[in-house]
């Protein structure tokens, strides 16, 4: 592993956290997947050999538990989702390089190595612990099997993850007053002998670890309290049947030693992450282009863990600590995704508050759009806010007005009256914007940062538009006007290198359009300013916008989803959530901003001159709003919300030093704020004047 910037002479693996094979995909696992897959695809185009590996989690409570639900056997039940999410991926260009699963013999293999190593080292010991029982289905509880009250922050809890509360990883026996998630009853803790990686011996290993780790800031920070805090030792044998069997001594015996623990498997979070390896060793197998062994063992290599960030744990402190203790390398970077909410409201799949791949797909709508939305929505590591009203107005005013506009406007002009690109040179100007796109660009995936990459490809194609508009090649004879659509085939051809990581059908069908051989995945950035083809044909608009009534009725359609599914979820009565008051608020943001980035924003209050509705718009209304050094021009989406002859003399609060923005071709210079889906306006107590600073 190196710190040099990408792309750097090693390959990278970039892999993605295992989904657990016991359920249909919706767009809270899109997320982590097509972000991980767009920064795989982002990597290749700085010119870095990049692999992307996963797989699916087959073990463990979340399968058993499920299985035993619907009465088959946990291999059945995770073996049919993994053949699912094989064919699921794909549908949204979600292109691994190799998928596998934690139960094929690779991984059951690798992952029995790994514990004889850490055998043979001595990092493995036995102990006698409390582990949950119920007495009634005469059954041991490991993890998900049991229920109770989490010791660190008094949550309600799972038995191996304190996932309503601290996201901590809880040992057997930890958790307080223990139910049965079987019977509801209360469980016994019963005396058993289990095996303890011992995770304490390598803290200070971790602490020089974390302080190289790269990635986003929630995995880079969050783990320090644990890592400096006392490192408990991992336990990592579960009483189970479903899983992999603690590994008896001898490589390759047949289970009959001394000393193995025939009754015990190995806790999921031990072979699923060794998956990331088994992974790579499949590739690397079949395709022969990359050696696991260097990048695993030897750390020639860049490995990029994707995950969701209540698994940061596991990555960030139990992963390293089992990898050294196998003598593999560490990883580069961890980037953790947040979460996805729908309509400002978390995600929940017992209430069907969810849009499932397969439902998405149903709508019609191409994957490349909601890859768009997931991926540049907020980049990796912020909460997501899906909403059909949101979607459709990125789709319109991103990808179809600016993008699909420039491409179409450009490519047209440059086939009727040149038949192709003007043989003529490129402009230094726009040789120099986009020269800087490309650099912003490699910048922006240095920094792990997907969002601002998106961002910069739609800013150059706005760049684009701006331009043609302003030379009017329309009103030129051909020779004036060549200069200029040479530049703006060129630009085309650039943005669509630079937005394959995130549409890639989409920046195919450009490529096409411009007459370029093969696919946009083999472009690398430096194409960005390589000629374009001399002949091309008349281009076919990209994007389709999608409609107000489409967004109606899919508004409707999922409020009725939810609505008749909460009821029969509170008519069970087994609803998890079903005490709707937490979930209807947004998860607090996690990161922490120092007080000078919240100095940044410049706040003032402000007071309502005039409000009028945008024509043609249904939220969007038309403020002036004077900030005492000025009267501003302000879009603000509350037009159905409130009533606009009111608003007038209306004090407010207003982000004065926001980047201006077009919104239904008003420029908007600043945002009113205001909460929540009513738009309830912010105001001020008492009688600051307009253009006082909030602070
Ligand atoms: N299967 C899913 C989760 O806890 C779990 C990830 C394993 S990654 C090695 O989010
Ligand atoms: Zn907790």
């Amino acid at each position: 592993m190196s710190h040099d910037d990408f792309p750097t002479d090693d390959p990278a693996v970039i892999t993605a956290g295992l989904p657990y094979a016991n359920g249909d995909l919706h767009i809270g696992h899109l997320r982590s997947y097509v972000n991980a897959d767009a920064f795989t695809r982002g990597l290749r185009k700085l010119g870095q050999q990049a692999v992307y590996v996963c797989g699916s989690d087959m073990h463990g409570t979340p399968i058993a538990v499920n299985a035993a639900e619907e009465g088959v056997s946990p291999e059945e039940l995770a073996l049919r989702h993994h053949e699912q999410y094989e064919e699921t991926f794909p549908k949204f260009n979600v292109d691994f390089d190799n998928y596998g699963h934690t139960h094929d013999e690779t991984n059951v293999a690798l992952t029995k190595e790994f514990v004889r190593t850490w055998e043979e080292n001595d990092h493995v010991y036995e102990k006698e612990i409390d582990v949950g029982y119920d007495p009634e289905a005469d059954q041991w509880l490991p993890d998900r099997y049991v229920e109770g009250t989490c010791p660190y922050c008094g949550e309600h809890a799972r038995g191996d993850e304190c996932d309503e509360g601290c996201q901590r990883h809880l040992e057997p026996g930890e958790i307080e007053d223990p139910v049965s998630a079987l019977t509801g009853n209360p469980a016994e803790y019963r005396k058993r002998e289990h095996k303890f990686l011992r995770l304490s011996e390598f803290q200070e290993y971790l602490q020089g670890f974390i302080n190289r780790l790269e990635g986003t800031n929630n995995a880079k920070n969050q783990p320090r309290e644990w890592i400096e805090g006392e490192l408990q030792d991992l336990c990592i044998t579960r009483d189970m049947d479903w899983g992999i069997d603690y590994p008896d001594d001898e490589s390759g015996g047949d289970g009959d030693d001394a000393g193995e623990r025939e009754d015990l498997v190995l806790y999921v979070w031990v072979d699923a992450p060794v998956e990331y390896v088994s992974s790579t060793k499949q590739y690397s197998e079949r395709e022969g282009d990359l050696d696991w062994e260097s990048v695993w063992k030897d750390g020639d290599g860049e490995i990029v863990h994707v995950i969701g960030r209540d698994i940061i744990q596991h990555h960030t402190v139990y992963w390293p600590a089992m990898l050294r203790a196998a003598e593999y390398t560490e990883p580069r970077a961890v980037c953790a995704t947040g979460f996805v909410n729908l309509n400002g409201k978390g995600l929940s799949t017992s209430r069907n508050r969810a849009i499932w791949a397969e439902e998405y797909l149903d709508e019609g709508f191409h994957p490349d759009l909601l890859r768009y939305y997931l991926a540049t929505a907020s980049g990796f590591e912020r909460d997501v806010n899906f909403s059909w009203d949101r979607f459709a107005e990125r789709v319109n005013s991103e990808l179809a007005d600016v993008v699909g506009n420039f491409v179409y406007r450009a490519l047209l002009f440059a086939a009727r009256n040149f038949d192709g690109t003007p043989d003529v040179g490129l402009t230094d100007d726009v040789e120099t914007e986009i020269a800087q796109a490309m650099d912003d660009y490699e910048d922006a995936l240095n920094d792990y940062d997907l969002r601002t990459a998106g961002e910069r490809t739609v800013a150059l194609a706005r760049f684009g538009n701006e331009y043609i508009q302003r030379n009017e090649p329309w009103k030129l004879d051909d020779d004036e006007a060549a200069p200029v659509i040479r530049d703006c085939v060129q630009l085309v051809k650039a943005v669509a290198v630079l937005l394959q990581p995130f549409t890639p059908e989409k920046a195919d069908e450009v490529w096409a359009q411009l007459g370029e051989s093969g696919s946009a995945a083999d472009a690398t950035v430096g194409d960005c300013l390589q000629e374009p083809p001399a002949e091309f044909g008349e281009p076919e608009e990209l994007f389709t916008k999608v409609e107000e009534e489409r967004v109606e009725e899919l508004n409707e359609a999922l409020e009725a989803k939810i609505e008749s599914s909460s009821s029969d979820g509170d008519a069970d009565g087994d609803d998890a959530d079903a005490d709707g008051s937490a979930i209807e608020l947004e998860p607090l943001v996690e990161d922490r901003i120092g007080f000078e980035e919240f100095q940044a924003l410049d706040l003032r209050v402000g007071r309502v001159e005039s409000a009028e509705g945008i024509e043609g718009a249904d939220d969007l209304a038309r403020l002036e709003v004077d900030i005492g050094h000025e009267v501003r021009q302000i879009v603000a989406g509350i037009k159905q919300l409130h009533d606009l002859d009111d608003l007038p003399g209306t004090k407010v609060v207003v982000v004065a030093n926001l980047e201006k923005a077009e919104l239904f071709g008003v420029e908007s210079n600043g945002m009113v704020l205001a909460a929540g889906e009513d738009a309830d306006l912010l105001t001020t107590h008492g009688d600051s004047v307009p253009g006082t600073r909030v602070k």
